[in-house]
């Protein structure tokens, strides 16, 4: 019998095809990348392919058993590099990069969570490494090892090289500035591709350090004119109204505004909150401002009215910077400010930010009784979280800024069948589905905790403040989210769902529903001008929500911005109105002001600039600046 003739292919063109197919196979199914056209669609198919023929071509330099052992070696670590950015996704809609990474402390408490983004094909991910490996061992001759000439070698490189090139040059032209302006990581990855991604994502890694260590004073001046201008005159009726009076805030997990006054299965979604909004400020057009690092993006907000970074979370990066937040703050007024949350200390790195925020008191796990039965997905119940709360409220100096975080409505969106105060949505998204009963039991904890601050008597003397951290449904969730809003989730209506509560409640105050556009950024100085603290002059990107003329906009995280009449979001700006397409020119005034504020914002944050603000604690600046 004839022998059949196999083709002679090397380890590293077998290698190199298998994990460039792989990757586009999984781009395809496990990340929703959208693609508009046939050249978008020809460079998502390309842009693997330069970084895994100069990582594997490194083997060219190599002799047998060593190539083989790099080539298997490097297949699995660009695979576990995917696989990692697959689980990621699942849970966040979003890419990794590095400062996430370094949060493995988070990872290992996710829990609950990993489980549920974890399938039991999942091995499947790594196909291409076990042909590799299979092949090795049983049909070696199949790859055969050939030593490489020079000539080769070069060949090998320099086409390489050009793929990179050209897939750079494509994407330019598909997309401009696309390298400089980063908020977008679908967009970069969907270019540039997973593992380019990385590579640059670590040089934005050191340029960062490096900024740091070059930044001087001289950069805040513009940055300090630019808020100046910015900086709008509390309203003389609410400046003060609070003084001395203790601030509670409450923040709400994963709350978007969509379910106030919302119904579900006929009942109501939020039937304390939508009771509470009508005895206070309740702001129907506040946004959240949030990205990776989601809860601690928010306090950062909440506290500095600076805005958290486009990738990592600042309570990680940047924890050792100088801040002047509203605890420290508010500590010339007498003060005393704590944090209340049931969950590990070092969870985002609180414990050593809220330091430096100048927080008096952190009651985390120890300081709460949490077992099986008053526990559930992330922890402690958030009925159980505020019973055991007014403990603390009540052992706390007065007048206190006490800041409760809730955990119960978090994602996988867990919850046992007795504390189900509404049935689940019905619809094929398990993730939807769960969350109505999820908030439902947030809200009767809210309204628990009302009561018993009436009971405590620390109702009258306190201003109570609620808002949504962070969205809890992505958009991975579109169809069924579509079907519960009873309309189609585009890109125009997903900017506007990033609306979260906010609700101030004053004692004696009859409140309103104020519709103009806002975000957190513009929590601190309304909290401070309630308190009679003028914020004039200090470094903070916000406005009072109750100044007269406070401007209409809020600006997300990703560069999508919200105005009165546009929603500006992946490029399109949109008629606010009738939801199509507008001419660009509408959005344009406000763009170069979205740009101004992220990129002044950013540039404090790289270059610890407070430490050169002259308002800033000189002991503190002197530690940081050596
Ligand atoms: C963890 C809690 C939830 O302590 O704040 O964090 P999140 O995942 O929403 O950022
Ligand atoms: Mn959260």
């Amino acid at each position: 019998m004839r022998k059949k003739k196999w083709p002679n292919l090397s380890l590293i063109i077998i290698a190199t095809v298998l994990l460039w197919l792989k990757t586009y196979i999984v781009y395809k199914t496990s990340f929703e990348i959208k693609i508009e056209n046939w050249k978008q669609e020809f460079i998502l198919l390309l842009n693997p392919l330069s970084f895994i023929l100069l990582t594997l071509g490194l083997g060219l330099f190599m002799k047998k058993n060593k190539q083989r052992r790099y080539i298997l070696i490097s297949s699995f670590i660009i695979s576990a590099v995917l696989f990692a950015n697959v689980v990621f996704y699942r849970f966040f809609n979003d890419f990794l990069t590095i400062p996430v990474l370094f949060q493995a402390s988070n990872m290992s408490d996710l829990g609950s969570s990993v489980s549920e983004l974890l399938n039991w094909n999942d091995f499947l991910y790594f196909t291409d490494f076990a042909v590799l490996v299979l092949l090795i061992s049983l049909k070696p001759r199949l790859a055969p090892y050939r030593p490489a000439s020079k000539i080769y070698q070069r060949v090998y490189f320099l086409a390489a090289i050009a793929i990179g090139f050209f897939n750079l040059a494509l994407a330019e032209t598909e997309r401009p500035q696309l390298l400089t302006r980063t908020f977008d990581r679908e967009m970069l990855v969907k270019n540039i591709g997973t593992y380019n991604y990385h590579i640059y994502d670590l040089f934005l890694q050191t340029k960062s350090s490096a900024q740091r260590a070059f930044a001087d004073g001289s950069e805040l001046a513009d940055i300090k004119n630019y808020v100046s201008t910015k900086y709008k005159k509390p309203d003389e009726k609410m400046f003060g109204i609070a003084e001395g009076k203790n601030v509670i805030l409450i923040s709400m997990e994963s709350t978007q505004n969509f379910v106030i006054n919302e119904m579900v299965n006929e009942q109501e979604i939020t039937p304390f909150l939508n009771d509470f909004i009508k005895e206070s400020y309740y702001f129907d057009n506040f946004y959240h401002q949030t990205a990776q690092g989601k809860t601690s993006d928010s306090e950062f907000l909440l506290d500095n009215s600076l805005y958290p970074l486009s990738r990592g979370a600042v309570f990680f990066t940047h924890s050792g910077n100088e801040y002047h937040a509203t605890p420290e703050i508010l500590k010339d007024k007498g003060y005393f400010a704590a944090s209340l949350h049931a969950n590990n200390k070092s969870f985002w790195n609180r414990d050593l930010m809220y330091k430096g925020f100048g927080y008096d008191r952190f009651y985390s796990l120890p300081d709460y009784q949490v077992n099986n039965e008053n526990s559930v997905g992330w922890g402690l119940k958030d009925i159980h979280f505020f019973e055991q709360s007014v403990k603390h409220l009540r052992e706390m100096p007065k007048p206190f800024y006490a800041k409760f975080i809730t955990l119960t409505n978090h994602f996988p969106f867990e919850l046992g069948e007795d504390d189900q105060f509404i049935e689940p949505y019905h619809s094929a998204d398990k993730t939807v589905n769960n969350y109505i009963p999820t908030v439902r039991y947030q809200d009767e904890a809210l309204k628990i905790f009302i009561e018993r601050l009436k009971e405590e008597d620390l109702y009258e003397g306190s201003i109570i403040i609620l808002y949504g951290d962070h969205y809890g449904i992505s958009e991975n969730h579109n169809e069924a989210m579509g079907e519960l809003l009873g309309k189609d989730v585009t890109p125009f209506v997903s900017a506007q769902l990033q609306k979260v509560p906010l609700i101030i409640h004053i004692p004696g105050h009859k409140g309103k529903t104020i519709s103009n556009v806002s975000g957190q950024i513009d929590l601190k100085p309304t909290i401070l001008h309630l308190l009679g603290v003028d914020t004039k002059g200090s470094i903070e990107f916000g406005t009072d929500l109750f100044a007269k003329n406070k401007m209409d906009l809020a600006v997300l995280r990703d560069g999508s911005f919200i105005t009165k009449n546009h929603v500006y979001t992946k490029g399109i700006c949109y008629e606010k109105d009738t939801g199509q397409s507008a001419d660009k020119s509408l959005c344009e005034p406000y763009m170069e002001k979205a740009k101004n504020e992220l990129e002044y914002s950013d540039k404090i944050i790289y270059g610890d600039l407070l430490r050169f603000y002259e308002g800033a604690d000189p002991k503190s600046a002197m530690d940081n600046s050596q």
